[in-house]
């Protein structure tokens, strides 16, 4: 197994920034496919086995996912992270982007890290403490890193009740768009509206719709898609991304792919047509 405390024998050069492959990766697939979808696979090892998440990988990928994110609320362990990255490496060819719960999420084999602050946090370790604590290590590692910035919606799910987060209404548009419009001028690069994984509401399409009218960067949306029609109308609404996370992990094998590919077509066609 690789040592993931492996320390390099020279330090990087202070100046030196990694090439943003997974970033162009990403905004290409946005500009001749209209959207991207991430498929999320949660490290925690304590509810699912190894190969479930190599057959769930390996169903997204033939399904027509881009990439796969890893990352939980409840995370398990740094070589748990290590582990599943490792086998999903093994399975798919897609980047593999860490999608981190806290400083514990991250390993030097994902080929990327989303670098996300919790927005609309009311405790300071989740919007700025934790990524102070982190970044000298992704220095170390000179690791590709995309500046995110995260916000989430009511329900909220696991993410809103650990986050310690001052929900976004529902039925508040506005103060989403206050929100994506203060990440825009504050820089981030992408903006994720999360409604909570597993959550039976996802993000309004009326509330990204009034953001992504307005804002230049891509929004990702994720929490509670399920649905080919859901995910057409987050489309059609201007989201650049959406994630899912609980239906490929309960879902997506019973049909052998089939339900996620029509999914992933739906949303991306939809993309592609509100862009025309
Ligand atoms: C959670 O947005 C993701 O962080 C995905 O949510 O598990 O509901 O698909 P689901």
């Amino acid at each position: 197994m690789t040592n993931i405390l492996q320390i390099p024998q020279e330090s990087p050069a202070v100046k030196s920034q990694p090439s943003p492959k997974v970033w162009e990766y990403l905004t290409n697939i946005i500009e001749t496919q209209g959207l991207i979808h991430f498929s999320l696979v949660d490290p925690d090892l304590n509810f699912q086995s190894i190969r479930s998440i190599r057959k769930c990988v390996e169903i997204a990928t033939r399904a027509g996912t881009d990439a796969i994110l890893v990352g939980g609320s409840t995370i398990a362990d740094q070589f748990a992270v290590e582990t599943v990255v490792q086998t999903i490496k093994e399975t798919t060819d897609k980047p593999v982007v860490i999608f981190p719960g806290n400083i514990n999420a991250f390993t030097q084999s994902a080929t990327a890290v989303l670098f996300m602050s919790l927005l609309n946090s009311r405790n300071p370790y989740w919007i700025i403490e934790s990524q102070v604590i982190g970044a000298p290590q992704l220095k170390l590692w000179n690791m590709e890193t995309i500046p995110t910035a995260y916000c989430i919606i009511e329900p909220g799910g696991t993410a809103g009740y650990v986050g310690d987060v001052k929900l976004i209404p529902r039925s508040k548009p506005k103060i989403a768009l206050g929100y994506a419009l203060a990440a825009q001028m504050l820089g981030f690069k992408m903006i994720y509206f999360e409604a909570g994984s597993g959550v039976n509401q996802a993000v309004p399409p009326a509330m990204v719709k009034m953001v992504t009218d307005v804002i230049d960067i891509p929004l990702i949306v994720g929490g509670g898609i399920t649905t080919e029609e859901e995910a057409r109308q987050i489309a059609k609404a201007g989201a650049s991304a959406i994630v899912q996370g609980t239906y490929i992990e309960k879902e997506c094998a019973k049909d052998g792919g089939a339900g996620l590919k029509r999914i992933i077509a739906a949303a991306k066609q939809a993309a592609m047509e509100q862009k025309d």
